[in-house]
């Protein structure tokens, strides 16, 4: 290969002249002589593209190049024949010399790139060295046909690196530096090319790294040592017990620090925080400055919550708290939300509470409150809810303008090795399908941590997406600290044995840069100590705060009380008139489907008869009435928009123009507001996201609905673990409203059932509402009720199919206004065509759409000593009301009928409580008789005439006296 003496000689106008000639030889090879033809023939596609760019043409393709390279348009040049340009030194270089620089230009290039595509595989991540980091040749300067002899050449390398021309050997030390030191950065799959080229800079110029001032270094020291001394004074107090250290990974404290600090000088207010349980202890104490003496009273088994708070409290690694915290006059509102030991599942709920907290500031740039989530590696690459989550980020109807998410990558999860954890090459590499930056960064260098961290949340906080921090660091004990962790790890953990600590490492690093002694290091520890010993001191006297419960939003609020538990729910006619009109309202020059024109027709009907309010309608209402009275509306669910079954209509689409119109966003000009989105196909991340959204805002009305209700078990780990136990272990109350259409209606197995059992089942301790209700006021009157009580309880609400468009399941207009409530049973519609009450033969209970076939049986076969009583709400159950209701039934038997097998449905869960209701109501019948189909394997036939017959019999079962 040549070697260049001139290296100007393939500056701007050299390089542009060759692009030129490149051209010409698209648009017809012969226009360029044999030598450059040969030279041209040979680029591979990156060199032409790499080509394209030195030139720094914008070039567009011309017609008449078939290449596809896009290399088409000729710069101008007057038509004249185009000559080589000069170079700087006046020296006009030879065709050969052109080449050969362009030869060597993009072959640096191409290097350049591999190092900023694959440099990572090559850092130095792990801090116990034992990550095999494999060979890649493309790092290698001899693949791209460099010899050792060329490695000092100067090439022009086009402002690569920050550097006009360097010889590989200067460019295999930058790249080196950038990308292979103690960061690998991830980051060229970013589709958004002003991303891309932020993140590039961003590392590249300062060689991705930070030159702390000895301050900036102290304070490193300084909270690497509040991480260290936390645990190893647990270590040392409570030796053998359960904490989950984060020793090994101590940089996470000056990591979080960073953020929260850079954060705050970026217009960060407050972050939301969820994590699993490894470094829980630590990250409360040192991040949310919650007291040693609270926690270490914990460890001595007292809780740190006052006796009189009710709930089952939970493990210390599990409770949620908030604080604040100030930096150079930010301050930054923290709070840790509580999680369950179901990993990784806590995600979806954090961004939920954050989308509340961003609206309920007005946050719209989300800018002011940041997600955190801390993440294990394996748990990370593992549970498929961190894709759902990852997957929701950027959707409108769940944006939170990005979470900083940090793993704490201690290459194990509890005993099994990252190689059967996972199939790519990083923990992370679930996260790349959001197209946003990885920082892998070796947790042994505390200083990269916090630089990592600083760029992390700097991009976050302009580009308002997501950014991963991939902390490579080790776990110095077992799993928990009682395991041993030798048996199934003995090479790792001799190697840890003798690993000297980050902060001891880092002290001796500051020793060497000559910023503090050894012993200035070990007095840091020492004064870190003394604070501890005295808080421990202080457990013998502790007495904890008032729990942190009911503040901020929720104030006001109270713990549950009472037993018919309305709330003051009907709304005046005139109110309700006025948000019809709203809901039937076409606006001007909005062409309307003709289907939904005929559902508005019906709705003016049932305004102007005052009758047959359908369930759609009822709905509606309560939504209208709400807004109206200034809470606000959040419905989130598959299809909730139009509905699954055609009969919401939340959302309009303009035949013409595919324009949106939501009637409910008018229904008054200070309305707050009402949000429906339909969610992308996934259960558990949406719900847990509408959870999260329920914790941290009492007055939205917030909604998820299942596309059917069967599909909530794709969700099980929300209800079993937030929803139905969250206030009980956390004292963290919800009024989230789920709806679950369920009926049998002969659709099969899967589109059946709800499986209200399951959600029965999970019923006690008053920790939710499950109910089945079959009219549309007392839907309307149950909705409305979750924000018309000073307490909140989650709402898990069985609703229909076929009663959506049930002539029967109507409701007229009083049933809304004043004199209406919610009732937790219904009466008979034809009570009054009955026998005496001491005639009555038979009771038969009943909850949901059944009544409706019961009710039409009944008719027909003109029975009248038969009574249908509904339990519209079945838990809390209304066991008092319910006794008083049958006591004059004295002489009746009592069914209890349902369509669902006897092992599923309700039967299991009413038959004690019916039972007990016979015994306090003092009638003939002490216990209940079942009927309805037998126990099965799957709720429901697939065979719609099995289901007919079956249906058929159990209505006559529970007629026939
Ligand atoms: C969903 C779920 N499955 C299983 C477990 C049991 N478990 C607790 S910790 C752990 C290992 C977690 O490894 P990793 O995510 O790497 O975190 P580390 O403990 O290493 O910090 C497992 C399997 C769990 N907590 N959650
Ligand atoms: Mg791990």
């Amino acid at each position: 290969m040549t070697h260049i003496a001139d290296n100007t000689v393939l500056s701007g106008p050299n390089a542009e002249y060759i692009a030129h000639l490149y051209a010409e030889f698209l648009s017809s090879p012969s226009k360029v002589d044999e030598s450059w033809r040969v030279f041209f023939g040979g680029l591979d596609d990156e060199e032409v593209v790499l080509l394209q760019e030195l030139s720094g043409a914008s070039w567009t393709p011309a017609e008449n190049d078939k290449s596809g390279r896009g290399f088409g348009h000729v710069p101008a040049n007057d038509g004249a024949a185009v000559k080589p340009p000069q170079s700087s030194s006046g020296v006009t270089a030879s065709a050969e010399d052109l080449k050969a620089a362009a030869r060597d230009t993009v072959r640096a290039l191409k290097l350049v790139r591999a190092y900023r595509s694959w440099g990572h595989r090559l850092a130095d991540l792990d801090p116990l060295g034992m990550m095999d980091k494999g060979e890649y040749a493309e790092l290698d300067p001899a693949y791209y046909g460099f010899e050792p002899s060329d490695l000092d050449r100067s090439i022009f390398i086009n402002g690569a690196l920050g550097m006009e021309y360097a010889s590989i050997n200067q460019i295999l030390a930058a790249l080196k530096q950038t990308y292979c030191g103690t960061i690998g950065v991830e980051y060229l799959h970013l589709s958004d090319p002003e991303e891309k080229a932020w993140v590039q800079e961003r590392i590249e110029t300062p060689r991705n790294k930070t030159d702390f001032t000895v301050e900036g270094k102290k304070a490193i020291l300084e909270r690497i040592t509040a991480g260290e001394g936390f645990e190893q004074f647990l270590h040392k107090k409570y030796p053998g017990t359960k904490r989950f250290g984060i020793d090994g990974g101590e940089a996470l404290i000056p990591c979080i620090e960073q953020l929260m600090k850079r954060g705050g000088q970026l217009g960060l207010e407050e972050i939301v925080i969820g994590m699993a349980h490894r470094g829980r202890l630590n990250v409360l104490a040192n991040i949310m400055d919650k007291s040693f003496t609270a926690i270490f009273a914990e460890f001595q088994g007292q809780s740190s919550t006052p006796g009189d708070v009710l709930g089952s409290a939970d493990v210390k690694y599990h409770l949620g708290t908030s604080s604040d915290r100030d930096y150079d006059g930010n301050s930054i509102h923290l709070s840790l939300t509580a999680n369950p030991s179901h990993l990784e599942f806590v995600n979806p709920v954090v961004a939920g509470k954050v989308r509340a907290k961003q609206i309920q500031r007005g946050d719209a740039e989300s800018i002011a409150v940041l997600p955190l989530v801390l993440h294990g590696d394996a748990a990370f690459a593992g549970q498929g809810i961190t894709a759902e989550t990852l997957m929701i980020s950027e959707l409108s109807g769940y944006r939170v303008g990005g979470t900083v998410h940090i793993v704490i990558n201690n290459q194990i999860g509890f005993t099994t090795m990252p190689t059967f954890s996972r199939s790519g090459p990083y923990s992370t590499d679930v996260a790349k399908m959001l197209a946003v930056p990885i920082f892998h960064v070796n947790g042994d260098d505390p200083e990269a941590v916090v630089h990592v961290a600083r760029m992390a949340i700097e991009f976050r906080q302009k580009f308002q997406r997501d950014v991963v921090i991939d902390m490579y660091c080790y776990r110095r004990y077992g799993h928990n600290e009682g395991d041993e962790p030798a048996f199934t790890q003995p090479l790792m953990y001799k190697k840890i044995a003798v690993q000297e600590t980050t902060r001891g490492k880092y002290i001796k690093q500051l020793a060497s840069e000559g910023i503090i002694t050894e012993a200035e290091g070990q007095a840091v520890m020492d004064a870190y100590y003394a604070r501890m010993e005295e808080a421990f001191q202080a457990t013998k006297t502790f007495e904890p705060n008032a729990a942190d419960f009911l503040g901020g939003a929720w104030d006001g609020m109270k713990v549950a009380y009472g037993d018919a538990r309305r709330g003051d729910t009907h709304i005046s006619v005139e109110d309700l008139q006025g948000i019809g009109k709203v809901l039937a309202h076409v606006p001007e020059g909005f062409a309307i489907n003709k289907k939904l024109q005929r559902v508005l027709n019906a709705k003016n009907k049932m305004l102007e008869t005052g009758e047959g309010f359908d369930w759609a309608m009822g709905e509606a209402l309560a939504f209208g009435s709400l807004l109206k009275e200034g809470f606000a509306v959040r419905l989130s669910g598959q299809d909730v928009g139009r509905g699954t079954f055609s009969h919401r209509h939340a959302i309009w689409r303009d035949q013409e123009t595919e324009k949106k119109y939501v009637p409910l966003q008018h229904i008054s000009p200070d309305q707050p507001r009402f949000e429906a989105h339909d969610s992308p196909l996934s259960e558990m991340a949406v719900l847990g996201f509408e959870y999260g959204y329920s914790l941290a805002d009492p007055k939205t009305l917030t909604l998820w609905e299942a596309q059917f209700g069967d599909f909530a078990n794709g969700a099980q780990v929300m209800f079993d673990q937030f929803i139905s136990s969250g206030e009980s272990k956390w004292l963290r109350m919800s009024g989230l409203v789920v709806l679950l259409p369920h009926g049998y209606e002969g659709q099969g197995p899967e589109h059946s059932s709800a499986r209200p059992e399951r959600f029965l089942q999970l019923a006690a301790e008053d920790n939710w509402q499950v109910c089945n209700c079959t009219t549309p006021a007392n839907y309307f009157h149950a909705l409305r009720r979750q924000l018309h009580r000073d307490f909140r309880k989650p709402l898990v609400m069985m609703t229909p199919k076929s009663l959506l468009r049930h002539k029967l399941a109507v409701s007229d207009v009083s049933m809304f206004t004043e004199g209406s409530t919610f009732h937790r049973f219904l009466w008979d519609d034809d009570k009054g065509k009955l026998v005496a009450a001491d005639k009555i033969k038979r009771i038969v209970l009943c909850t949901g759409k059944v009544y409706y076939d019961l009710l039409a049986e009944r008719r027909l076969r003109e029975i009248d000593d038969v009574m249908i009583l509904r339990l519209e709400q079945l838990y809390p159950f209304a066991h008092s009301a319910l006794a008083d209701e049958l006591t004059p039934y004295k002489n009746a038997d009592v069914i209890w009928c349902q369509e669902e097998p006897e092992n599923q449905g309700y039967w299991h869960f009413v038959d004690r409580r019916i039972e007990a209701v016979l015994s306090d109501a003092d009638i003939k019948a002490k216990r209940p008789v079942y009927v309805g189909r037998v126990s099965a394997a799957a709720p429901a036939t697939g065979l719609m005439s099995r289901h007919q017959a079956e249906q058929a019999k159990l209505v006559d079962e529970a007629l026939s006296v």
